[in-house]
Order: C-alpha cells, then sequence, then structure tokens
C-alpha cells in the first residue's frame, strides 16, 4: 500500500469522515421518553466556527511545560476525561470551551461525573466504543459501558449545559483511516480520545495545535499529568491503536518538527481551509 503523503491524508480525513452526533430525531432514540433530552442539531451546526484551537492531551509530558498562556490564548480548547486545570494552569492553561469524555469516565463511580464541577462548565461530548457495524440500535442494546442512562441523568441535573453524544459511525471513520494507512491491521478498538477529539475540533476550527499527543523532550512514563502512576502504555497505547494514531498525527502535521520536540506541539489545518 502507498504511503499517503500529509495533504492527501489531510484530505481522506475531510472527506471520509463525517463528525457526527446524535440528534432527537435518530433512531431509535426519537421513539424513546427521553429522546428530547438530545440536542436537536449537530455539533457542528452549534459550535464555532473557531480560528484557532488547542486540544490538551492528559499525557505526564504537560507537567512542567508552561504551556499554560499559550494554550489559553486559543479561542477554544478541548480537554479530556477527568483532566483538571485546577493546581496546573501553569502547564495546561485554565480555558476549556469543551470536555470529550468517554463513557467509562461517565459511569465509574470514582470519577463522580453527575456531581463534580470538574464537568460542569463549557460543552461536553461523549462517546462509547461502540460496535464495529455502528448501527444505533445494535450499539444502544449493548453500549461498552451505560453512556445513555448516566447521560439522561447529567442532562436532567445539569439541562443547561450543552451535551453532545458522538456517533459511532465517526470513531469507526477514523478507526478506518488509520487501518488504511498502515501496512499491518491494527487492533479492531476505537482511536483515542485524544484522536477524536482532535479530528472533532479539525471541523471546528480553522488551525489545531495538539500538545503532548507526540512527546516532547519531556517524554515521561508519567500517566497522567495531574496522577502519580507510572505506565509507559498510556503514551505508546494498549486497548486503542495509540501508537498508530501517532504515526498518522505525525504524517498529517504542517508545524515545524522542532516544535514536537520542544513544545510537544503538533499544527493541523481545520477542513475548511483545505481544497481537496
Ligand atoms: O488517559 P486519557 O485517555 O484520559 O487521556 C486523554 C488522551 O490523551 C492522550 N494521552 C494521554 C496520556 C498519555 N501519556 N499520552 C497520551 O497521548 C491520549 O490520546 C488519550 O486519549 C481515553 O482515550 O479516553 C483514555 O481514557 C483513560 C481513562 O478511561 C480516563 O482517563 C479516565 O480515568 C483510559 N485508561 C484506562 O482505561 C485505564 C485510556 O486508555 C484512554
Amino acid at each position: 500500500r502507498p504511503k499517503l503523503s500529509g495533504p492527501k491524508l489531510l484530505c481522506q480525513m475531510k472527506i471520509q469522515v463525517d463528525v457526527s452526533t446524535l440528534t432527537s430525531d435518530f433512531q431509535p432514540f426519537s421513539s424513546l421518553p427521553w429522546a428530547s433530552q438530545l440536542p436537536l442539531k449537530q455539533l457542528t451546526s452549534n459550535l464555532g466556527p473557531y480560528k484557532s484551537c488547542a486540544v490538551v492531551t492528559s499525557a505526564g509530558s504537560m507537567r512542567s511545560s508552561g504551556l499554560g498562556k499559550e494554550i489559553d490564548s486559543h479561542d477554544a480548547v478541548l480537554r479530556f476525561n477527568a483532566a483538571p486545570t485546577s493546581g496546573y494552569e501553569n502547564d495546561v492553561g485554565s480555558k476549556t470551551t469543551i470536555r470529550l469524555v468517554n463513557s467509562q469516565v461517565m459511569a465509574s463511580e470514582a470519577h463522580r461525573f453527575l456531581s463534580s464541577s470538574l464537568y460542569s462548565s463549557g460543552t461536553l461530548v461523549a462517546w462509547d466504543p461502540a460496535p464495529f457495524s455502528a448501527d444505533l440500535t445494535q450499539w444502544f442494546n449493548r453500549t461498552d459501558y451505560p453512556i445513555f442512562t448516566q447521560y439522561q441523568r447529567y442532562r436532567m441535573l445539569h439541562p443547561m449545559q450543552p451535551f453532545y453524544i458522538l456517533h459511532p459511525r465517526f470513531e469507526w471513520q477514523v478507526w478506518q483511516r488509520i487501518q488504511d494507512n498502515m501496512a499491518e491491521p491494527i487492533q479492531k478498538n476505537p482511536p483515542s480520545s485524544g484522536l477524536l477529539g482532535t479530528v472533532m475540533m479539525m471541523s471546528l476550527c480553522e488551525v489545531v495545535h495538539v500538545y503532548e499527543f507526540l512527546p516532547s523532550r519531556r517524554k515521561t512514563e508519567l500517566c497522567h499529568y495531574y496522577q502519580r502512576f507510572f505506565d509507559a502504555a498510556c503514551t505508546l497505547g494498549a486497548y486503542h491503536p495509540l501508537l498508530y494514531e501517532k504515526n498518522l498525527v505525525k504524517r498529517m502535521n504542517q508545524g515545524p518538527e522542532r516544535d514536537i520536540y520542544t513544545h510537544g506541539r503538533i499544527t493541523l489545518p481545520g477542513f475548511n481551509t483545505l481544497n481537496c
């Protein structure tokens, strides 16, 4: 299989991936009593467009980065799961425009998803590892974690906060982009929140800076910047095809190579700026 160049990969991503979210008119949800809790419109029609966006991974190498000011200077900032800003402002900034959470975080007692103030600012977006078919009814009957129960509960408690659920088709379309551009078969698990969020921001922003997805010179086995837990698998992947995701992002990077080493920074163009 020929290796596609960066611009070709970017165009594939733009054309073959549809950043869609669930709306209240989708079957099987439309016939359920809580359908009206789902947004009426797509995330991409309600949010943005933003000029510049920052995607802040939760990597341990964010620690002592001093990137906080730079991150906050973007028009929109995306964070993941339980990643805090309080106490880490100097390294990760304090602005949170969107938070992308996986269904495990929504469901596990430890994360106190329903009650912690960590989740209650900005726009929430959730996703769940769905069956490969991406069929909504099949998924609804067999979610990985109880994403819909938790969604309904959360919406009751925070009815005014915008809260989207990614369409399972999206995660598998991104997965397919990785697989089609790798020589070997990759594990059939969805991409990490990091890559899903990056592609989502490319559909909302003119330019996207991703921090510490490709580790800088601060690379460490510290899993998260906010926890004293060490595991190289956080950076290299186990369940998620993380190493392949990173390879793909490296090929799409339009910023200088040096930015990775010094700032852990990748520069990606928004889909709307691409002429494919
Ligand atoms: O760790 P996690 O991700 O919340 O990190 C968010 C994204 O940052 C990138 N990352 C993180 C750490 C690191 N050392 N290097 C990185 O590049 C990745 O792109 C990652 O997606 C997830 O993807 O949702 C994940 O969530 C955790 C966990 O569920 C939550 O943190 C809540 O505790 C998963 N860990 C486990 O299941 C144990 C992780 O595999 C992926």
